[in-house]
């Protein structure tokens, strides 16, 4: 077991990768380190540990992740009270369709949407209304069960999708069809009011 071991976190405050991550911990109430990063220019030890330069990395004794859904599985593998994961086969393998779908889809219609043609094809930022009306259809016919994607608690298919959903709430120009949806707009809302969320986006330099 490494679960005495200190935690140190590669992190950015404002990605949602990241805060996925810095959530899990706070949920799982774990200590750790952040090492607050400069995406324009990563520290040594960050370029070191990630093949790819990215945040979030999480150094755990001698074990070293990265990627954001393989972090936040090792973490509740490595403390798994409160836990933030089904056990039931099929539940937990909806839980990894949610972060597919997140990491596959939504989280670009977002950006197409956020960024457009500055990051994004003319077409793709054309088709980003629709896709995302099709996207928070979707959330909002789970949302309309049950408080949380999976059910009654909090699992990490909440805790990987809704820094996405967060980010579409924040954009210029807002993206008016939002307000139909409103088991999303209760979903975040909830997630926000949460000690875990408040802790994720405290200033730590
Ligand atoms: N798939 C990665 C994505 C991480 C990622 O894209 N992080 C961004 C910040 S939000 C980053 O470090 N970008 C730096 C770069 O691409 O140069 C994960 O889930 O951890």
């Amino acid at each position: 077991m490494k679960d005495n071991h200190t935690i140190r976190l590669h992190s950015y405050r404002r990605c949602p990768f990241a805060m996925r991550v810095r959530m899990t911990l706070h949920e799982k109430n774990i200590p750790f380190e952040t090492v607050e990063e400069d995406l324009k220019n990563f520290s040594i030890e960050l370029r070191k540990h990630h093949p790819e330069a990215k945040v979030p990395v999480l150094i755990h004794g001698e074990n070293i992740l990265y990627e954001s859904a393989i972090i936040t599985e090792y973490l509740e593998d490595t403390f798994p009270t409160p836990k933030l994961m089904p056990d039931d086969p099929y539940i937990k393998a909806q839980m990894r369709l949610w972060t597919y779908w997140c990491n596959q889809h939504f989280k670009h219609h977002v950006d197409h949407y956020k960024y457009g043609t500055s990051r994004s094809a003319k077409e793709d930022v054309e088709n980003a209304p629709k896709m995302l009306t099709e996207d928070l259809q979707k959330l909002e016919k789970a949302l309309s069960k049950h408080p949380f994607l999976l059910g009654n608690t909090l699992t990490l298919a909440d805790i990987h999708v809704f820094p996405f959903f967060r980010q579409l709430t924040k954009t210029t120009p807002l993206f008016e069809p939002l307000h139909h949806f409103e088991a999303c707009q209760k979903w975040l809302e909830s997630i926000l009011e949460r000690p875990s969320f408040k802790k994720t986006m405290e200033q730590t330099s």
